[in-house]
């Protein structure tokens, strides 16, 4: 058995090895001549995906789109392959609460005194810190924890002692819930979708003594839980935001998503300075600050356990990475 799954990871890896050698034929030739880098190549400095562990949510078998055969690592290589490419957008879902993906980077994101030092590219496309009215307040925030590990021991990978949260905005404050654990059970069967909308579809319930389910909406019939795994329940842990999506009008007819102060991925629009990162804002488990020379290692993980209604599960979207150095970006943190 172990022997077949083995064989089948390696024709799926083969499959996927091809279509990237065919899509990407143009690039194979680097060692001949240098190809002046893409535009792509210039904003997103992303080199390596080494876990990708969405959580569930209506995009989490679509970003990257999940087929008939695939495993949790040819699910990572086609996460891999979306930010990794030179060429066009890329973009992966990590579903609700806790869903993950760890990136290793181009080069070491230098931490830089005073200056941000990098950026998590998201798809947020508005920034809304509060709401003045009705009809203008379109935030559209998915906020994701960032951890960063500098390569202390120079192995080339991120070791459980090298990780260090981002203490965004919201870190030190009451509403935020260190140590929160959330468990997703899978759902029996696939519902019939007659209504355009399950409101009890996905069962969870957290360390907080709270459960309810995730509802399924009208635009995505999919499965909401990875197809690629075989366990009927799937934990994660991490820091919990407060829920940012607020009913405007009170009756569900419009939800506005709105963005924290600084400090999290897919919380503002990429060009703008609230979605930039100062390494000097990484603490310890404790919550003690600790100076970085630099970082090797990202990791996001969805910061947020809410339903908003007809949209769906909060869940933080990644196009890819920023080295602010790279790009001659010098924003101040003051
Ligand atoms: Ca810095
Ligand atoms: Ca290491
Ligand atoms: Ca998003």
């Amino acid at each position: 058995m172990k022997n077949k799954v083995t064989n089948l990871a390696s024709v799926s890896m083969l499959i996927i090895s091809g279509f990237l050698a065919s899509s990407c034929s143009s690039d194979n030739n680097t060692d001949d001549k240098k190809e002046p880098p893409t535009e792509r190549e210039r904003k997103n400095h992303v080199a390596k995906v080494f876990e990708f562990t969405p959580s569930v949510g209506q995009l989490v078998n679509t970003l990257p789109k999940f087929e008939n055969g695939d495993t949790e690592l040819t699910m990572l290589k086609k996460a891999e392959q979306a930010l990794t490419k030179k060429t066009g957008d890329g973009i992966i879902s990590l579903g609700g609460f806790g869903g993950y993906i760890t990136l290793g980077m181009n080069e070491t994101i230098e931490n830089k005194a005073g200056l941000r030092d990098f950026r998590v590219l998201g798809n947020t496309f508005s920034l809304q810190g509060t709401i003045t009215s009705s009809t203008n307040a379109e935030g559209s925030s998915e906020p994701g924890i960032i951890m960063v590990a500098y390569d202390t021991n120079k192995n080339g990978k991120p070791d459980d002692n090298e990780w260090y949260e981002i203490a965004g905005s919201e870190y030190y404050k009451d509403a935020t819930t260190k140590n929160y654990e959330i468990t997703y059970f899978k759902p029996d069967a696939e519902k019939e979708q007659q209504t355009g909308f399950i409101k009890d579809y996905l069962y969870w319930e957290d360390n907080q003594g709270n459960s309810g389910y995730k509802s399924k909406n009208a635009f995505h019939f999919e499965s909401y839980f990875p197809l690629w795994t075989s366990k009927t329940s799937i934990t994660f842990k991490g820091t919990l935001l407060a829920s940012n999506a607020v009913d405007v009008n009170n009756d569900g007819s419009f939800w506005s998503m709105i963005s924290y102060d600084y400090g999290y991925a897919d919380n503002a629009p990429n060009n703008s300075d609230q979605s930039t990162i100062d390494i000097d804002w990484a603490v310890d488990k404790q919550g003690n600050k600790v100076k970085l020379p630099g970082v090797d290692f990202i990791k996001i993980y969805s910061g947020i356990n809410q339903e908003v209604g007809s949209i769906g599960e909060i869940s933080t979207e990644v196009m890819g990475i920023q080295n602010l150095h790279l790009v001659k970006a010098d924003i101040r943190t003051n």
